[in-house]
């Protein structure tokens, strides 16, 4: 039986543009040659082109066009015509926010056949999970700015960390590494420094990690943890942090797995109320966009994520296997895994072992 699925598709701006195009390619032919799913796309022009042509990212009623939609499937936002802080505020954080995709899951995995930057560790010893809260923290959108452009200028950010969203991140956290049958959780603060907001997410964690005594819980400064991604990523499990520790540590993880290409991520809300979102970790990088060269893989990877989360399990498992037949020839690669395939020919790599697969 064929289910449906009504997507979301914002392929945004840059490489969000090259990427999704080839996401969807493969998401399609899974669907055909497994016969078990179809994904209902309807395709948003939302990112910087809009942006300078009608003044706004998104058009004013977007939740309400959202909503209906069980699953967002999302490029990249960015471009250098317009302040970074305008674009991401424009596009991607607020619709985070408004449909409380809570838990931001990225998996960082050393897929087999790729070279990561790290000596002597293969993907036996990169293979862990980062959940990032994606609501508050950093990115509380708290702040302002007063004195603008007189030497009394003060500029005010405020980190906000409420028990509610930071409980339920870190039981999201603790049920995930249930799930996943992985034995420990580890969580990121900067505790000596920030003895109000870090203190409480520590004393939070071991309230919720009591709850889980299967588990066992550690505690790292995000200092000691980054340092921990280059020297002992096999001794990770879940990490979870804050919003903008887990972005910066996400992309150490993008490092550590190859390339800034191969990282995938999942913005969930777990109520299933609203829809759930999910891209590639990586931005739009003008620099290549349109070149046909930009990796396919993390896109195509958080097209498995949301196939998974839509409940289509093994389809979701076989287009990882998919992937992975594709690392492990090493044979079609791009530039950034140190290969001279295109965008296209990745993702047609991939739909080959899937028609491989499925017969
Ligand atoms: N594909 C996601 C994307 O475009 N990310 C841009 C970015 O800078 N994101 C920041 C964040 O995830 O915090």
């Amino acid at each position: 039986m064929v289910t449906r699925y009504p997507v979301a598709v914002i392929p945004g701006d840059g490489i969000g543009v090259d990427v999704i195009r080839e996401g969807v390619r493969v998401l399609d032919l899974l669907g055909e040659t497994t016969a078990r799913f179809a994904l209902d796309y309807e395709w948003f022009d939302w990112g910087t082109a809009r942006y300078h042509q009608q003044g706004s990212y998104m058009p004013e009623d977007w939740q309400k066009i959202l909503e209906p939609f069980q699953a967002i499937y999302f490029g990249a936002v960015g471009w250098p015509s317009v302040p970074d802080h305008v674009s991401l505020w424009g596009l991607l954080l607020p619709i985070r926010k408004a449909f409380d995709q809570y838990a931001n899951v990225r998996p960082v995995r050393l897929l087999p056949g790729l070279h990561g930057r790290l000596v002597d560790k293969g993907p036996a010893d990169i293979d862990f999970v980062c959940v990032r809260e994606n609501t508050e923290g950093e990115y509380s959108g708290a702040g302002g700015r007063v004195h603008r452009g007189t030497a009394h200028e003060v500029a005010v950010q405020e980190i906000i960390f409420t028990r509610y969203a930071t409980e339920r991140i870190i039981r999201y956290a603790f049920d995930l590494a249930l799930d996943q049958g992985r034995s420990s959780v580890q969580s990121v603060t900067k505790s000596n420094a920030m003895q109000f907001s870090a203190v409480f997410w520590d004393e939070v964690f071991a309230e919720v990690a009591g709850s889980f005594p299967q588990i066992r819980n550690e505690r790292y400064l995000v200092d000691a943890m980054a340092a921990r991604f280059v020297t002992h990523p096999e001794s990770l499990d879940v990490v979870v942090a804050s919003n903008l520790f887990a972005d910066i540590l996400t992309d150490l993880g993008g490092a550590i797995q190859g390339s800034m290409g191969m990282p995938p991520s999942a913005n969930i809300n777990p109520t299933r109320r609203k829809p759930s979102l999910f891209e590639p970790v990586h931005g739009s990088a003008p620099d290549i966009a349109g070149k046909g060269i930009a990796n396919p893989l993390g896109t195509i990877w958080a097209g498995q994520m949301m196939l998974d989360f839509l409940g289509q399990k093994e389809p979701a498992a076989l287009l990882m296997q998919a992937i992975e037949g594709v690392t492990r020839d090493g044979q079609t690669l791009t530039p950034d895994l140190g290969g001279t395939s295109t965008t296209g020919e990745v993702a047609g790599a991939v739909c080959d072992h899937i028609r491989r697969l499925v017969k």
